[in-house]
């Protein structure tokens, strides 16, 4: 082939990790941790398609068949999301012993990871870690886009690690990811300076280093809300819509609605495309329906890296601090001028001036 027509060949995970720490030492103790993260989404991206085949799928039960008790979330937990739970928590506890606690979706309370290996070797790190290890997963049902989302934090010097140490800001966070799986599977990442995403090759079973630096367009087409709730959403949220269908003086005309109902691909959507994510308060969740610790901040990190934006309507998300682990919030995620574009709306239309 001629030397134009050579694709360079895609560098793995591994070695873009082991650039990375070498750049930066201070994130050396998490290299065994993300490599663990990036195996655990893999072994999920094979449930998750096998999901239907193989009866991992289906209400999980105690041993005399009856169904689990409802998860924190108050949903009879599925065999598969107890299985990702499990695979995505010994990734972190198992990896190394630079992760001391866990907090998942899943679980009512975070975890120290000595009690998660059973084994005080363990859950001494200088990291604790919030993930939601299969969003979204209902959308198996009609073989949609589900994904895993992470976030990793640094236990705060000197003081006791406990379930207050999760509550900190989004500003905190060290790295912040998901991964798809979708058409393709794909691990996005941020280490706190840029984004990259990792597409699986199934056949080698490698994330390979596809996109480089993602950056997400200045403003996008997209916009992409679950609009049944239109009648709920605040006032300006539904001015901002109005004005996205019809165009106004200071608003452009938009063309592209998409809403899948599953996170990591709506967000992933826009953040390749351009536009706007929303999840506004409604009358049935009075602070948004996503979770601020473990869906929305990571994503306003890897946003806010890729020159977009995560905003609640009136602040930044990563300045949220979280009052308790499974608090939710508004969130709206994207270019930063359609997010910019909504504030507005929210500084001269909210009720709440
Ligand atoms: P609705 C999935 O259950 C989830 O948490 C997110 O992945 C998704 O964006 C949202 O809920 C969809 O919620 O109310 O639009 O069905």
């Amino acid at each position: 082939l001629p030397k134009q027509l050579k694709k360079k060949a895609l560098t793995t995970f591994p070695r873009y990790l082991e650039i990375e720490c070498w750049k930066r030492p201070e994130l050396r103790g998490l290299e065994p941790v993300l490599q663990a993260v990036a195996e655990a989404c893999k072994q999920i991206n094979r449930i998750v398609q096998r999901a239907q085949t193989d009866d991992v799928y289906g209400v999980a039960v105690d041993v005399a068949g009856n169904p689990l008790e409802e998860n924190v979330q108050g949903e009879v937990q599925q065999k598969l999301d107890v299985l990702c739970n499990t695979i995505m928590m010994q990734a972190f506890c198992g990896s190394s012993c630079n992760i001391h606690s866990v907090a998942s979706e899943e679980d009512d309370e975070p975890r120290c990871c000595a009690d998660v290996m059973n084994d005080s070797v363990f859950g001494q790190g200088e990291y604790i870690a919030v993930f939601d290890p299969i969003d979204g997963s209902k959308n198996i049902d009609a073989s949609l886009p589900v994904g895993s989302i992470f976030g990793i934090y640094r236990t705060q010097p000197g003081k006791p690690v406990n379930a207050d140490s999760f509550l900190q800001d989004g500003n905190s966070l060290v790295a912040a990811g998901y991964c798809l799986y979708s058409a393709t599977t794909i691990l996005v990442l941020t280490l706190g300076s840029g984004v990259d995403g990792f597409t699986l090759d199934p056949d080698v079973s490698r994330f390979l280093h596809t996109h480089q630096d993602i950056r997400i367009p200045s403003n996008g087409a997209i916009y992409s809300f679950n609009e049944a709730n239109y009648n709920d959403f605040d006032e300006p949220v539904q001015k901002y819509l109005s004005a996205l269908k019809h165009g106004s003086s200071s608003i452009k005309k938009r063309s592209t609605a998409r809403y899948i109902g599953s996170m990591v691909a709506d967000v992933h959507n826009v953040l390749i495309n351009g536009g706007i994510y929303g999840y506004p308060r409604t009358l049935g969740n009075k602070e948004g329906k996503l979770r601020l610790l473990y869906e929305s901040a990571p994503m306003a990190m890897i946003m806010e890296q890729a020159g977009g934006a995560g905003s609640t309507g009136s602040r930044r998300i990563l300045d949220v601090k979280p009052k308790e682990t499974h608090q939710r919030v508004p969130t709206f995620l994207g270019s930063i001028e359609n997010v910019f574009e909504l504030d507005q709306f929210y500084k001269y239309y909210s009720d709440e001036q």
